[in-house]
């Protein structure tokens, strides 16, 4: 199948799994055309089955606002109709699931009819998506597309309470490629941070307020208090000062690391003992996962879609959002709990294995083939040559 992916090029969350998605499809033989504004992070090496086509905007003194959504639609027509896609599939809404739509209706003018698959990845419904700035976009465009997903049952939940959606969203969970997320052998860096034999306890996120770092900086501070320990912060974002702030505030700064946006996340995983996810909202969970592959069992909030990861007495504990009196408890009991711990840890990587891409990917070929058996396409050559005709 030819299939153009539109996402966002992040570092984590929906970028990642949509490219990490679009590099499995491309291993099993598809061809997968990337379309967005810069190069996913993650697509730094060659694959014969790998396209990247660059959306670029043309600036204007009028625009105040780049018009990124119709830039997009327009390269997404113009993908589709040079590289033959049979399919598009776009990673979070907005504004991509309204672009996509755009596309469509452009080129069923033009004689050719491309199914769209939108996925739902978290903000986009939880957040973002609700503000009346975007909903009644968000609702068209998830109604209009010919596949709906969602990466979680909660997320799906959440969409169906939250917008006025008619047709059938289909939960396709996250997953996670164990070849790379795995323990890796680091005793000498775990040496150079902890050379006192601390605990190490890590969160890695984009730092944004809806993580609420504020509490996992005083969970570390409470767990602090009764066993010697240090907190690797991976990532970056908005929240960065506030967050300096508080370790000053509670004097914790000098046992709090942050490293930036690390490429080598599952080093620095591996490292780890603890991973603390304290989120107001999280549709799934992506970073408690690529945790629980490295084998560290996870403390979190119980928002959205983690209580379908983090599995309560299991492979770690889960406590009310704000909680951190409960948080801080549960990680002093891991913690200082060698069996308990060890069980853990084996527990995690045992959960972790349910969401391993080769399981995932198969759930994604069998959708792909349903919508597209669901629609006819491609070409009429002859309206190809004449823009004017409109095949319905
Ligand atoms: O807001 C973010 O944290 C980023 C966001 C994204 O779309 O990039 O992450 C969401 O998608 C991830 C991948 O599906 C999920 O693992 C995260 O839980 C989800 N974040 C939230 O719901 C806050």
């Amino acid at each position: 199948m030819k299939i153009g992916i539109i996402c966002y090029p992040t570092y984590g969350g929906s970028g990642v799994v949509a490219t990490e998605l679009g590099k499995a499809l491309a291993s099993v033989g598809h061809e997968v055309h990337f379309i967005t504004y810069t190069q996913p992070p993650r697509l730094d090496f060659f694959s014969e089955n790998i396209f990247y086509h660059e959306v670029s905007v043309a600036s204007y003194p009028l625009f105040e606002y780049l018009p990124y959504e119709s830039a997009l639609a327009s390269k997404m027509v113009d993908v589709t109709i040079n590289e033959q896609l049979d399919l598009i599939h776009v990673h979070y809404a907005i504004p991509h699931a309204s672009a996509a739509y755009l596309a469509k209706q452009i080129l069923k003018y033009k004689g050719i009819h491309v199914p769209v698959i939108t996925t739902l990845h978290g903000t986009d419904i939880t957040l973002v998506g609700r503000d009346p700035s975007f909903e009644p976009v968000v609702t068209f465009s998830i109604n209009e597309s010919d596949g709906v997903t969602a990466v979680s049952e909660s997320l799906k939940n959440d969409t169906y309470s939250s917008f006025e959606i008619l047709s059938n969203i289909e939960v396709i969970p996250n997953f996670i490629d164990l070849e790379r997320f795995k323990k890796q052998p680091k005793e000498h860096f775990k040496l150079a941070i902890c050379p006192h034999g601390e605990k190490l306890l890590i969160h890695t996120s984009n730092f944004r307020k809806v993580k609420r770092i504020e509490d996992i900086i005083q969970v570390f501070a409470k767990v602090q208090k009764q066993i010697p320990s240090k907190l690797l912060l991976v990532g970056d974002g908005p929240e960065r000062t506030a967050i300096e702030v508080l370790c000053r505030e509670l004097g914790v700064q000098a046992d709090v690391r942050f490293l930036g946006k690390l490429d080598t996340i599952e080093e620095a995983l591996s490292l780890a003992d603890l991973f603390l996810l304290t989120s107001e909202k999280e549709s799934f969970g992506l970073s408690a996962l690529e945790a629980m592959a490295c084998e560290v069992p996870v403390i979190s909030s119980n928002a959205g879609g983690i209580t379908e990861v983090n599995i309560h007495g299991e492979t770690g504990f889960v406590s009310e959002i704000g909680d951190v009196e409960d948080m801080a408890k549960n990680a002093i009991a891991i913690l200082s709990d060698p069996v308990l711990h060890a069980a853990m840890k084996k527990n995690a990587l045992e959960r972790a294995k349910l969401f391993d891409i080769k399981k995932i990917l198969p759930l994604y070929e069998k959708y792909y083939e349903k919508i597209v058996g669901q629609s006819w396409r491609f070409p009429n050559p002859s309206l190809l040559e004449n823009d004017t005709e409109i095949e319905d």
